[in-house]
């Protein structure tokens, strides 16, 4: 089974994560940032994980970094399962009515040797969507590929920031999706 449970406690914020690579796509986040576990539920549907995440803390900023860097080591340990059969490499195109976002990922070679690099083009305008400030979501996905040890690019446009970073969160799963897939070709 791909996958694994972490748990992450800091004077700030405590944090628990249980993802299932192989999965069916049940989300069940509970962080109190209302958009953030819309953004994790939706990231789990479109990348068929069973993703559970429980974090509690002190401001929205640690809550959402911690969970970040939580999610991000919880992905490096499940794949550590069967890596040599990985796929590694998955991307996106997703519309959202006017907006558009589109992932690319690297999960990384087969030896798992720690790379990590992130390119975010996310074209956000405005500082602040629902309950979460907009300085965050790069900040997530910068801390979400230092600890998966993986290579994100992403771009979006369009008019709308609710629409924008949800094509952008249903981007990454369907790119994860695909980049996380065995490959029985692979020898
Ligand atoms: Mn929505």
């Amino acid at each position: 089974m791909r996958k694994a449970q972490i748990k992450r406690e800091t004077r700030e914020t405590r944090v628990t994560v249980e993802l299932e690579l192989d999965g069916s796509g049940n989300g069940r986040v509970n962080t109190g940032i209302l958009f953030f576990d819309h953004m994790l539920t939706t990231f789990a549907v479109h990348g068929f994980f069973d993703l559970v995440v429980d974090a509690e803390g002190d401001l929205s900023h640690h809550i959402i970094e911690d969970t970040a860097i939580t999610l991000g080591k919880a992905f490096r340990a499940a794949i550590a399962e069967n890596r040599a059969k990985t796929k590694r490499y998955g991307f996106a195109v997703v519309p959202m009515d006017e907006s558009i976002a589109s992932c690319a990922v690297d999960i990384g070679s087969i030896s798992g040797e720690g790379r990590s690099y992130t390119v975010l083009k996310l074209n956000l305008a405005r500082s602040r969507v629902e309950d979460i400030d907009t300085e965050i979501i790069p900040h997530f996905f910068n801390s979400f590929a230092a600890h998966a040890h993986i290579t994100l690019h992403i771009c979006a446009d369009g008019e709308n920031e609710h629409h924008k970073i949800e094509a952008i969160f249903k981007a990454l799963g369907i790119a994860l999706d695909s980049a996380t897939k065995i490959e029985e070709r692979r020898t």
